[in-house]
């Protein structure tokens, strides 16, 4: 990989890089086991991967503590291992099995754990947005000082609905960070033909909030800039925007055949810029980790990615009574 500057946290544990480690590599094989599976029929519907995109999610989780919310879109399997949601449930609900977090009903899109304040899963790009704005309002509500990190793309970034929030989060000093993942295409289409500005940070200045653009490729820088807007949200301040620069390997989708870009260009991206290998490089010449170390911590993250799969394969079905179960009206069957 070639030599790039990094974040100037230099002081950073060898403990904390190694867990930097664990945690992307963690999401990388979860997604590619989810990748297989779904290419052997186990896994239907939609299936967005996070792959590439490892950083934003574990750097900024590392800004969090206990109490502080998260809200994304449809490609959410990282983020919910990223706030520690058990691979196990996560890869069940991929498979549509009863031990999944939704009992199997919601698929890869829709899962929640309020337990680890993890608020989906939301498949209509933007919708999340103000939801997100809801949750830290009612932090505020309530007068504590936890934050909201709420994730979107820079398709959605062009939104109406993301602007209407921008303004009502700031008029009240919500304590949400709105996170924009530009991984730089919305489905097949390039941010190049689809966005004006290319910094879209700068689109909250008209609401008056503060934002930066950071490497989301680098997960110290990702860490450090999540530090800071978690500072300026728990002060009171109101919004912070964080756009963080990354890049998905993978399609949209698993149907997603790739035509609109070059082959090189990804494969460029994972050479020079790929994060894993970027924190793998900094345990190795700082002497943190040696190669035995990291193959142990390769062969965990296996066996508790293969533990998932099994998990999944082993549970059930979910029963055909659970069709009647978790909705809104109360409605039976009629002529059962
Ligand atoms: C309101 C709405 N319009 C269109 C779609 C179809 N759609 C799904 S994902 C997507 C692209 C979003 O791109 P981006 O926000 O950059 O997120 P990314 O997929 O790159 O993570 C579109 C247009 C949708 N789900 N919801
Ligand atoms: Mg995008």
């Amino acid at each position: 990989m070639a030599a790039r500057k990094t974040s100037k946290k230099s002081n950073i544990s060898s403990d904390e890089l190694k867990q930097f480690y664990r945690d992307m590599l963690l999401i990388r094989r979860f997604e590619e086991k989810a990748g297989q599976l779904y290419g052997m029929g186990l896994i239907g519907g939609f299936c967005h991967l996070y792959i590439g995109q490892e950083a934003v999610v574990v750097g900024l989780e590392a800004a969090t503590k206990e109490g502080d919310k998260r809200v994304t879109t449809y490609r959410d399997h990282g983020h919910m291992l990223a706030c520690g949601m058990n691979p196990d449930g996560v890869m069940a609900e991929l498979t549509g099995r009863e031990g999944g977090y939704s009992r199997g009903k919601g698929g890869s899109m829709h899962m929640f754990s309020t337990d680890k304040h993890f608020y989906g899963g939301h498949g209509i790009v933007g919708a999340n947005v103000p939801l997100g704005a809801g949750l830290a309002f009612s932090d505020k509500y309530k007068g504590n000082d936890n934050v909201t990190f709420t994730y979107f793309g820079d398709g959605a970034a062009n939104q109406g609905q993301v602007y209407e929030t921008f303004n009502m989060a700031a008029l009240w000093e919500l304590p949400v960070i709105f996170v924009i993942e530009n991984n730089q295409y919305a489905m097949g289409t390039s941010q190049k033909r689809s966005t004006s500005t290319p910094d879209i940070y700068t689109r909250g200045q008209a609401f008056g909030i503060p934002g930066e653009a950071v490497d989301g490729m680098d997960v110290l820088a990702v860490k450090e800039a999540g530090e800071k807007a978690v500072a300026h949200c728990r002060a009171g301040k109101g919004p912070y925007i964080l756009e963080v620069k990354t890049y998905r390997y993978r399609g949209h989708s698993m149907s997603d055949p790739a035509k609109y870009r070059t082959r090189e260009e990804v494969q460029k991206m994972r050479e020079e810029k790929d994060a894993i290998e970027h924190v793998r490089e900094l345990l190795m010449s700082g002497n943190h980790a040696s190669e035995e170390d990291l193959k142990a911590i390769d062969k965990e993250i296996k066996s508790v990615v293969n533990k998932s799969a099994d998990f999944a394969k082993d549970s059930p079905e979910p029963a055909v009574e659970e069709l009647w179960t978790d909705i809104i009206t109360d409605i039976a069957p009629q002529n059962a």
